[in-house]
């Protein structure tokens, strides 16, 4: 299904013991609260990174369809859960990227909470990969992937303004469910899951994205680290790394 210009062969890219092999791509992984600027942290990284080939992994886009069972009694789901999410395929997903082969990520929609039959991301080999998301640090197998790790740290009533405006005109929500929804699921999973992974992180962000310091700083670092190892010179004819493929 993919165009043939865009795959790139298994054996030119995977980690071998040949010192002159490519390396493996840089994994950075963000992590913060909902609505704490974790996106906006990963599009200013990948905008100054643009002689680079950037892949951006969202774990939203792993979360599980709802059964239809699930699905009649939703307010009672809890989307903030570890056991949301579909973490063999994001590890998946990673392993495969690692390996310089393409991935076709789901799509999911946070209206219907279902993800798309029809349709997918597909991604491919890259120098750096972001797995972004509220839980990417909660489960050890996912951390240990990761060549740097992120904290987005933003006041929780800044998040809360920021989580009401969005989903209210970006995923169809009434101001009183997204409340509801905040106090019962997301805060307490936000002080039993999210909070205790800041330990992990090895690099905290205050206020987010307004914080342009911060972000100079890391993609310095990446800079640095990838100039060990530029792999921008392998694949001179792949410019696309990222197609949506309706099918
Ligand atoms: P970010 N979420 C939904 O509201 N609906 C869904 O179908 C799937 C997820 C929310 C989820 C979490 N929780 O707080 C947020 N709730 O998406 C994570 N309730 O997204 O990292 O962009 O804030
Ligand atoms: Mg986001």
């Amino acid at each position: 299904s993919s165009p043939s210009h865009f795959r790139l062969s298994n054996s030119s890219f995977s980690a071998t013991d040949d010192p002159a092999a490519p390396h493996q791509p840089f994994v950075i992984g963000v992590t913060g609260g909902t609505a704490s600027g974790k996106t906006t942290v990963c599009d200013m990284i990948i905008q100054q990174l643009h002689d680079h080939r950037i892949v951006l992994v969202n774990q939203d886009s792993f979360y599980r369809g709802l059964t239809s069972e699930e699905l009649e009694h939703v307010q009672e789901y809890n989307f903030d859960h570890p056991d949301a999410f579909d973490t063999e395929q994001l590890l998946h997903c990673v392993d495969i990227l690692k390996s310089g082969q393409p991935y076709q990520i789901p799509i999911y929609d946070f209206k219907t909470h279902q993800r798309k039959v029809d349709a997918f991301r597909q991604v491919n080999a890259c120098d750096v990969i972001i797995l972004e998301g509220i839980l990417v640090f909660h489960d050890s197998r996912v951390r240990d992937l990761m060549n740097m790790k992120i904290f987005v740290d933003t006041d929780a009533d800044v998040r809360l303004a920021r989580r009401i405006r969005r989903d209210t005109v970006e995923r169809g929500r009434d101001v009183d469910s997204v409340l509801e929804q905040y106090a019962k699921f997301v805060k307490p999973a936000f002080d039993d899951f999210v909070l205790p992974s800041k330990k992990y992180a090895d690099v905290i962000i205050p206020r987010g994205g307004d914080n342009h310091v911060a972000v100079d700083l890391i993609v310095q670092h990446i800079h640095t680290k990838l100039g060990q190892h530029d792999l921008c010179k392998i694949y001179p004819n792949v410019f696309v790394i990222e197609t949506t493929f309706q099918i």
